[in-house]
């Protein structure tokens, strides 16, 4: 990754997403379907100023395309996760190759499991999502990582959703997405809270762009048009076969927006 740019990591989909993850069962996804819909969505992060950094796919991992869960950003540092799921375990080690020249790489360890889509970097905040996929011992680690960055992170209990960011999304720096009775939002207290229209819940899924434009999920008209009456400019994507997986719009990119000066000096594991 180079320095200076805002930059967008995204991983290419493999023809194994036919065997991605799903809580239920469906039509039989399609690769095919999934990556052009994939290119959709980073065409549109590439116009609105990213650089795009996009990692080749990897046939042993089919849900490496979620790319967000792998690592999270934190400042000068590069968390890489230890994903839930066992079959995704080694998802992560491309991605850390890729973050290793700019940030000091830090790492959730055994018996920690910490998602990337559990965690939720919001007006200077830091949210985790207690979740299926996101244990206490992962949480810990989080927060003995970010409490040299001045950061304590807000505990969020997830109770009907896969991860915090498919229920509760960024839609402004302090506004956020909620589908209703999904989290314990008092968690959330601070932020303005926006909800998911209730004959679309589970659809909706935003992601900000750093030309001002919200890039929301078409499967959810009802919210689209109640957030373009808000007053955002609503730009509608297709990825139904992403969401089929049980992906939405935050799970498909790292982003990083703040330009970083190059760590000095860092060693193995990130160790000055
Ligand atoms: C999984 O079950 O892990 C994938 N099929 C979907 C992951 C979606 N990630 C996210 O929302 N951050």
């Amino acid at each position: 990754m180079n320095e200076g740019d805002a930059e967008a990591l995204v991983r290419a989909v493999p023809d194994s997403f036919a065997h991605a993850l799903r809580g239920e069962s469906g039509p039989a996804l399609d690769p095919f379907l999934a990556r052009q819909q994939h290119r959709a969505y980073v065409g549109m992060l590439g116009a609105s100023g990213y650089t795009v950094v996009q990692l080749s796919a990897d046939e042993d991992h089919p849900d490496c395309v979620f790319i967000e869960d792998t690592a999270v950003v934190l400042g000068p540092m590069a968390i890489i996760t230890r994903c839930a799921a066992p079959s995704r375990r080694g998802e992560a080690e491309a991605v850390r190759d890729a973050l290793s020249a700019r940030f000091a790489i830090e790492k959730i360890e055994p018996p920690g499991t910490l998602d990337g889509g559990d965690v939720m970097q919001l007006d200077g905040s830091l949210y985790v999502g207690r979740s299926a996929r996101t244990n206490e011992d992962g949480i810990a680690q989080l927060a003995a990582i970010a409490a040299p960055l001045g950061l304590a992170p807000r505990i969020v209990e997830v109770h009907d959703g896969l991860h915090l960011k498919s229920v509760v999304l960024p839609v402004d720096e302090n506004t956020v997405l909620v589908t209703p009775n999904s989290v314990d939002e008092a968690a959330l207290q601070g932020l303005r809270i926006l909800y998911e229209d209730e004959s679309e819940q589970h659809r909706a899924s935003t992601l900000p762009l750093r030309d001002g434009r919200l890039i929301v999920t078409e499967s959810a008209p009802a919210t689209a048009a109640m957030l373009a009456a808000a007053g955002y400019e609503v730009a509608a994507i297709d990825v139904s076969e992403l969401q089929a997986a049980d992906g939405g719009l935050t799970c498909l990119s790292i982003l990083i927006p703040e330009p970083l000066p190059l760590v000095p000096d860092l060693g193995q594991d990130g160790a000055p």
